[in-house]
């Protein structure tokens, strides 16, 4: 589950960002020009080594973001940073006193139980349960999207579709991006939305550098789309995760691919944040 060299996503992303062009073209805006954005830098996790001081280091990083209201938009790091990034903007005890709805594009479900399946250890696979059993997520306006390859237990896909809307790629195929756009903002109606992107979601043409890919994703142009549609909904925060930098082909395709989405995702969350 745990691949090194994910720390150093964000830096390929850095560097391969140093010359972008900032201003968004299919919605005629410049997302730098109606909001203050910054990078922040690398969240220090001084305390690695062991998972659960690992996600108090990362949660008291973004604690002061949420309280001054700023949408994050971060870059793993494996999934497991989502957990403690929902801890400090949403549910009991943030800011926001409440839950958010997320739409999560990924391959795999990451609905592993804490206790039942993962032996008490939060890890990248379980923070899509974890989240709704402490309050983080509100399961019934939260749809996964992407899903596929194969999984080690099928109880994990009964639990993610009793639980969220779980639209897999097989259902994309079938009913396409613009009906499965229909069914996310639908879903999610006009709650505050957390938007989380596992890279493994695309094929490997387009993201060949993942922790753990699945054959046979979303092409890029589907997953801009996808991101794309999600425009007008109230996005709160997103991340985008599990990019191993140093697997990347020559061109740095993932590291492009990423940040092609992540523009995308900057731009709605500007204009969320501006209205
Ligand atoms: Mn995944």
């Amino acid at each position: 589950m745990i691949e090194r060299g994910q720390y150093l996503g964000p830096r390929a992303i850095r560097n391969t960002t140093m010359g972008h062009r900032r201003q968004h073209r299919q919605f005629r805006l410049d997302p730098f020009a109606l909001c203050r954005i910054a990078d922040l830098g690398d969240a220090p996790v001084i305390r690695g080594l062991n998972p659960f001081e690992a996600m108090d280091d990362l949660r008291a990083f973004y604690e002061p973001i949420a309280a001054a209201g700023t949408r994050p938009l971060s870059v793993g790091g494996d999934h497991a940073i989502t957990t403690p990034i929902l801890r400090a903007i949403a549910g009991p005890g943030s800011p926001r006193g409440e839950s958010v709805a997320v739409v999560h594009l990924d391959s795999h479900t990451d609905a592993y139980a804490v206790d039942l399946d993962s032996g008490g250890v939060e890890h990248a696979a379980t923070w899509a349960r974890l989240g709704v059993d402490e309050g983080t997520i509100d399961g019934e306006h939260s749809v996964m999207v992407g899903i596929n390859g194969p999984h080690p237990a099928l109880h994990l896909d009964r639990w993610a579709h009793d639980t969220y809307r779980a639209i897999t790629l097989d259902e994309i195929d079938e009913i396409g991006v613009a009906a499965t756009i229909a069914a996310i903002r639908e879903r999610v109606g006009d709650r505050a939305v957390y938007l989380t992107i596992d890279l493994d979601v695309l094929d490997l043409p387009w993201a060949p550098a993942v922790a753990d890919p699945e054959v046979g994703g979303l092409t890029a142009r589907q997953a801009q789309q996808l991101v794309q549609g999600l425009r007008g909904v109230d996005l709160v925060g997103a991340d985008v995760v599990c990019f191993v930098g140093r697997k990347d082909s020559e061109g740095e395709v993932t590291a492009l691919t990423a940040a092609a989405l992540m523009h995308d995702v900057v731009t709605l969350l500007a204009e969320s944040a501006s209205r």
